[in-house]
């Protein structure tokens, strides 16, 4: 059981996790970079420790920095977030080497989803629905490989098991592209990954990115939480999430989402995780596996009632999920809204000083920032400046409140998307929900016909 917690993070996750810790009654330590010496995770934690220069990978990517910060507060635990070490194999192994708690999976957890052949393998193995394709590595020869691409049948995606996210894959369209594209991808990846291995699959030319959220203790329990929708992205980066998916058969997602607490137990997963799927003419294929905290949590939060941070903080404590799957009940609809400090024509990021912030409020708002008026975004990290969720007992209510949430919010002093939410708000087809992850480009090049 440990008492203090270090969060190795920023922004305004270090502020949703210093929060779970403190309702729990547990003492938090923030790390900070130079930059970031009055940001409002620093502020209100118990104690703070400055870990570096600006630069991320001297300060919220340093393990050496923050496991001595660590080590000089006496913390006996350390939560990651997103991004920075969040899925770094070999940091979660040198937290527990140290005799701390990493709050999050086992390190060989971590390692296995972080290469996609093997997450894959594991999955198929333990009977979740993937894409169609060998779940085992490209082979060198030019003809295994164009029979691999005749087997699934064109168009194929080439992927890089070292990358995810959107990094490392190029669609092939027939046969006398294959093997230019598995050299250049191999290549790619070689250098963005240090890693050459690939692998092929079908290519799904309009899917939802759909996801489930899990939860394991270390008793052999695990929960699934419902699905979220996530097509809304950009370049990648998702914009706008949702919970549940709409329109979607909650028996046929109830299948799944036991699929993934099966295979969870199957390989003694721990802590949160969420199972990435795309969903395409009525069926989920799984694609990877996130072992983090993800961003758009508190969708799910709001329509599960969990608070999933706590139950992460309780699982690394050893404790036993407070839930049963049958007590698991959602109810309504929930939208959350990615505010970025970024320019709302080329995206580009707009850090600087914010002169004024005014925040929504109300039945079923609910807003996770670290942002207050006066306050610097400095221009080292990423340009989340905070969420805006609400919760309605439809989709409909959760739209209505997220366009009055929308209309009240007042940021000045840099540039924010605020603007484009409002108009994605009123386009039809969003509105009507279910849309492809290709249909925010699609809005955007055909000029934000709202
Ligand atoms: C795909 C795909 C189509 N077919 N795999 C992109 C991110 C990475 N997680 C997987 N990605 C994709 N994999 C097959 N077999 C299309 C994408 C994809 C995508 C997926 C989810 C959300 C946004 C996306 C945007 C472009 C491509």
């Amino acid at each position: 059981m440990f008492e203090k917690v270090l969060i190795a993070n920023r922004g305004e996750i270090a502020l949703r996790i210093q929060r779970a810790c403190r309702e729990l009654g547990l003492k938090t330590v923030a790390i900070h970079s130079e930059a970031d010496a009055d940001a409002r995770h620093v502020r209100l934690a118990d104690e703070a420790l400055c870990i570096g220069p600006a630069a991320p990978g001297l300060s919220y990517l340093n393990r050496s920095a923050i496991l001595l910060a660590a080590h000089v507060s006496g913390a006996q635990a350390v939560h990651p977030g997103y991004g920075f070490l969040s899925e770094n194999a070999d940091f979660a192994e040198q937290v527990e080497a140290a005799g701390m708690s990493f709050i999050g999976p086992e390190p060989e957890s971590i390692r296995i989803m972080g290469d996609k052949v093997a997450a894959k393998r594991a999955m198929r193995a333990a009977g979740v629905p993937c894409v169609p394709g060998p779940d085992s590595g490209l082979p060198d020869d030019a003809a295994s490989i164009l029979k691999i691409g005749e087997d699934i049948g064109y168009p194929v995606i080439v992927k890089a098991a070292g990358g995810g996210g959107g990094r490392g894959m190029r669609v092939v369209k027939s046969a006398n592209e294959l093997l230019d594209a598995v050299n250049v991808t191999r290549e790619e990846a070689r250098r963005a990954f240090g890693k050459p291995e690939l692998y092929i699959e079908k290519f799904l030319g309009h899917p939802r990115h759909v996801e489930i959220q899990v939860l394991c203790d270390t008793h052999g329990n695990a929960l699934w939480l419902g699905s979220r929708d996530c097509s809304l992205q950009r370049r990648h980066q998702k914009l706008l999430e949702e919970a549940p998916a709409p329109g979607i058969d909650p028996e046929l997602i109830r299948q799944v989402g036991e699929r993934c607490v099966q295979a969870c137990q199957q390989i003694r997963y721990r802590g949160a995780g969420t199972f990435e799927f795309l969903f395409e003419n009525g069926q989920f294929y799984f694609i990877e596996m996130n072992t983090r905290l993800q961003v758009e949590h508190p969708v799910t939060e709001m329509t599960s009632g969990i608070d999933i941070v706590r139950e992460q903080l309780r699982i690394a404590q050893g404790q036993r999920l407070s839930l049963q799957q049958a007590d698991i009940v959602t109810r309504g609809h929930a939208l959350e809204c990615r505010i970025n400090a970024e320019d709302p024509f080329t995206f580009l990021p707009s850090p600087g000083r914010v002169s004024t912030w005014e925040l929504p409020g109300g039945n079923g708002v609910r807003v996770d920032s670290h942002l207050s008026a006066g306050a610097q975004v400095p221009p080292y990290y990423d340009s989340l400046i905070g969420k805006i969720i609400t919760h309605g007992a439809s989709r409909a209510e959760a739209l209505g409140r997220m366009r009055v949430a929308l209309a009240e919010m007042r940021v000045e002093g840099i540039k924010t998307n605020v603007e484009l939410h409002r108009a994605i708000l009123g386009d039809d087809g969003f509105c009507a929900g279910g849309v492809d992850i290709h249909h925010l480009e699609r809005w955007l090049a055909a000029g934000r016909t709202a």
